[in-house]
């Protein structure tokens, strides 16, 4: 039998970031459905016994109805049984709203009433997060049949005890005599023995997500499983260093080089900025715009210093309140940073003021 894990869809999950000059973020929400959409097809053409959907599949509660009813008639309508977790974030799937929309053919469920379902000769069993219970997990562990395959679906976490959505610990699971174990909750895909696997999501969602996303294509018996990618983008942070030499010109050309063609076209960008720079070197909108014209996008997180020259700021400004806030200020290390700021806010009013 052959079978296709997939977790944490978040479908819905919306993406409505300020701090960028371009907008691409916005769309985002709608290619992770685009991507759920497509792999659905992908699904269909591996003549497979099983979809497993371990939690998850929707972000929060106020997804459109007419979206969920969208995403089940779509499962639904495909040409095997899909079995769906309910994992913490979907877990409003269990009122009674939803009920009409999951009672679709061919979905099952695990959830506050069903942890067992047998279909075309395997058994699958699983508990939303919810509802798990280890007490009733190790009783379903004494009386598998196992002349049979038998999956579990659960959607939490294993390794720390302390997390809100904690279920059991992996060495529980590994005692247990299933031919597979389908997680979800984690969104990085690793497999934690040879049958028990994180899919992880199909595409990353942020910067913390650097990893590769896809589903787990799997067969028994034996157990063999593959990963099979899916993500079109990744997050990629790039580090630069300035010092008071570098120009809009130079930092630009720093950027290109630390990317790869691919990254510049297709991947979301972040560049944390260090080090120190001239005061003429603004990180305002106009140079995050011109560093972001051959990205797809682009953010820019301003960690720098500016350099000044305190003696010669002095000069310029004597008898102003620069000059007394340097004077104060200048010689200790600890108030060097609060300086800095308050230097470049004095000085932007003093300029503005010389304009008027
Ligand atoms: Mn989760």
């Amino acid at each position: 039998m052959r079978f296709i894990h997939m977790s944490d869809l978040h479908l819905g999950i919306a993406f409505d970031k300020r701090s960028q000059t371009k907008t691409s973020f916005k769309s985002r929400s709608l290619e992770i459905t685009e991507r759920f959409f497509e792999c659905l097809t992908l699904a269909k053409e591996e003549n497979l016994d099983a979809l497993f959907i371990t939690g998850d599949l929707f972000v929060h509660p106020h997804v459109p109805m007419r979206f969920v009813e969208q995403v089940f008639t779509a499962l639904g309508a495909l040409p095997f049984p899909v079995f769906v977790t309910i994992g913490n974030h979907d877990d409003f799937l269990h009122n009674k709203a939803y009920q009409s929309i999951r009672s679709i053919a061919n979905l099952y469920y695990f959830d506050h009433t069903h942890s067992h379902h047998y279909v075309n000769g395997f058994h699958v069993y699983g508990f939303s997060t919810a509802s798990f219970s280890e007490e009733k997990l190790r009783e379903i562990n004494t009386r598998l049949d196992t002349s049979n395959i038998n999956f579990l679906c659960l959607h939490g976490e294993v390794f720390n005890p302390n997390d809100d959505h904690y279920l059991t610990s992996l060495n529980t699971l590994k005692s247990l005599n299933f031919d597979y174990i389908a997680l979800g909750h984690i969104h990085k895909h690793q497999f934690l023995t040879e049958k028990i696997a994180y899919a992880g999501n199909l595409e990353p969602f942020d910067f913390s997500e650097v990893t590769d996303k896809g589903f787990i294509l799997g067969s028994l018996k034996p157990l063999k499983t593959k990963f099979v990618k899916t993500n079109k983008r990744h997050y990629h942070t790039v580090t630069l260093t300035l010092d008071e030499n570098d120009d809009a010109h130079r930092l630009k050309t720093a950027l290109d080089q630390a990317l790869t063609p691919a990254q510049k076209t297709s991947d979301f960008i972040r560049l944390i900025l260090q080090g120190t720079r001239h005061p003429d070197l603004p990180i305002d909108e106009p140079l995050i715009e011109y560093l972001a014209q051959e990205l797809y996008y682009l953010e820019v997180i301003d960690q720098t210093r500016l350099d000044y020259n305190l003696t010669a700021l002095k000069d310029q400004y004597q008898g102003t309140i620069i000059e007394t806030v340097i004077s104060h200020h200048e010689h200790d290390p600890q108030s060097l940073e609060a300086l800095h700021k308050a230097l470049e806010v004095l000085l932007k009013s003093e300029v503005m003021g010389r304009d008027h």
